[in-house]
């Protein structure tokens, strides 16, 4: 794991797939107990702010009793959609994450986040990887753009884009929105796993709203610590299956051949659904 240094994670008896045994067993009450905390924090926020997709596989997952077992829930998501979820000790190598994905296979970190870590912590933890990611693999168009985004990953490493192809998940898997009849509904991992970001996301005047373009994401780069400055829309989640169903190597090359967009800007040519006014950061730094 020399190219993972300083990771929490226990990575000393995982296997070559980086795969570990959950050991449900070990979780403590007051670990169950910090779970239950979070769930039910974010789960009222779900009908207000969330996609009804998320919030159906959310109800099949029923997992606010404690920490589930990933065991339990395979077995449930995998008659759904043949979706199996892996332990792993927290972030690993893109090819690995990759290589599952394409394999059908959700890998989710196996340790909880400590008590001060409540509203925000760097690396995912289980609460991120179950509760934000795993109830849309249910949903039959979005479980096949999971896989299919995860056998890009394997052409993305041959062609040394592996840093375009993030983007796309970063946007649309971490923090994608989608339009309803019922509005802008939230139904990114790194949003509805964070109270603040989901709310930020729907209802705050500082963001950019923007219809969602392959292309675009491609060019946007991102910051890993902070709210997004802009938030891209889809009309429906077989949308984003036919996008990726392309061929990107030449919209690699193209991406390549064009200057970086930064998160706060708008470009000619952006369809803007919101239009931001960017005064999240000051705010920031005033509560600070
Ligand atoms: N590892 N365990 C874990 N979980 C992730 O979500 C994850 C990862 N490694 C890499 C990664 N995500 C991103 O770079 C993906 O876009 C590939
Ligand atoms: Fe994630």
């Amino acid at each position: 794991m020399d190219s993972y240094p300083n990771l929490r994670g226990d990575y000393s008896q995982m296997a070559t797939d980086y795969t570990i045994a959950q050991d449900w067993a070990r979780y403590t009450e007051e670990e169950h107990a910090r779970w239950r905390m979070l769930y039910a924090r974010q789960a009222k926020l779900l009908k207000r702010f969330a996609a009804q997709e998320f919030i159906d596989g959310t109800a099949t997952l029923d997992a606010g009793d404690g920490i589930p077992d990933l065991e339990i829930a395979s077995a449930r998501l995998s008659r759904a959609t043949g979706w199996r979820l892996v332990a792993v000790p927290g972030l690993i190598p893109e090819t690995d994450f990759f290589a599952h994905l394409a394999r059908r296979q959700f890998p989710v970190t196996n340790w909880i986040r400590k008590a001060d870590e409540i509203d925000y912590l760097v690396e995912p933890d289980i609460f991120h990887d179950f509760f934000g990611h795993v109830p849309l693999l249910f949903n039959p168009v979005f479980a096949d753009y999971m896989q299919l985004y995860g056998e890009k990953g394997a052409e993305a490493e041959k062609l040394g884009t592996s840093k375009i192809l993030v983007r796309l998940y970063w946007y649309m898997v971490e923090f994608g929105l989608i339009r309803t009849d019922g509005g802008l509904k939230a139904y990114g991992a790194g949003m509805l796993s964070s109270a603040a970001e989901t709310r930020f996301s729907i209802e705050d005047k500082s963001p950019n709203r923007l219809r969602f373009d392959l292309k675009r994401v491609m060019r946007t780069s991102y910051k890993i610590d902070d709210f997004q400055e802009t938030y891209f829309v889809l009309d429906s989640f077989d949308e984003l299956f036919e996008a990726t169903r392309r061929d990107f190597a030449p919209l690699y090359e193209l991406t390549q051949r064009q200057p970086e967009i930064t998160p706060d800007r708008i470009v000619a040519g952006d369809r803007v659904i919101t239009l931001g006014d960017g005064s999240w950061k000051q705010r920031r730094d005033q509560a600070a």
